[in-house]
């Protein structure tokens, strides 16, 4: 940990986010990231009614980073001006209503130290709220890729027979991925932006993954998901 580069969060809201599920995701960032990796979490208060993130009252370790554009960015623009805001050395971007596990952060920082091109993803499990207001979280597998097709549609597969061989002796050892989710993956700031970062014309999200990952493996580096990294997302919270 103590010769890891330090991570600047980015989260962003769009939507009628509800406060609690924010809190969750800070929370559960709070403890379980190690203070010394955690550079600051920036909090992007796009256009959302209910958020009233200005009320988060938290000591300042870490540092938290408010922005509220005035005029809505869109998901993906609200994203890159986080990420050209954040000062640590690697950038994750994170929705608002996750939970992140017990070590989520640093093997993702571990791939990425071996090989500074390295776009390193956490699995996902699932949270989901029922009718009567009562949470459920699944575990989700540590074995899928992403993958697209022809029509940018994105999609999870099981992992192929080379995988699975590769992986008998080591099952923490990273999938090869042909692409990357949306959101909580880790990758250092400097080889990010000299890749393109984001397009600025991109409003809203889906299909910057996939352009993502693509110019990741075209510049030499590679996109890895990490199965010792967990991060819970909420179902239906789009
Ligand atoms: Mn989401």
């Amino acid at each position: 940990v103590n010769t890891m580069p330090k991570t600047s969060i980015i989260i962003t809201f769009i939507k009628n986010e509800e406060l609690s599920h924010l809190l969750r995701t800070l929370h559960s960032i709070i403890q379980r990231t190690p203070v010394k990796l955690l550079e600051e979490i920036i909090l992007i208060n796009d256009n959302s009614h209910k958020g009233e993130t200005t009320s988060i009252q938290y000591s300042m370790k870490p540092a938290f980073v408010f922005c509220s554009p005035t005029i809505p960015l869109g998901m993906q623009r609200a994203r890159l001006s986080g990420f050209k805001l954040a000062r640590g050395e690697v950038i994750v971007p994170m929705d608002s209503h996750m939970e992140v596990q017990e070590g989520w952060l640093e093997p993702l920082l571990d791939v990425i130290q071996q090989d500074p091109r390295t776009l390193a993803s956490s699995y996902l499990d699932w949270m989901h709220i029922d009718e009567n207001d009562s949470w459920t979280y699944k575990h989700g597998p540590s074995t899928w890729k992403t993958y697209f097709e022809w029509n940018f549609d994105f999609g999870f597969q099981d992992s192929n027979k080379e995988d699975i061989e590769a992986r008998q002796n080591d099952v923490t050892a990273p999938v090869v991925s042909p692409m990357c989710i949306g959101s909580n993956w880790a990758m250092r700031k400097d080889v990010f932006e000299e890749i393109g970062a984001f397009d600025e014309q991109m409003k809203a999200w889906g299909g910057e993954n996939i352009d993502l990952a693509l110019r990741v493996w075209r510049c030499g580096g590679r996109v890895l998901n990490i199965p010792c990294s967990h991060a819970a997302h909420l179902e239906q919270s789009g």
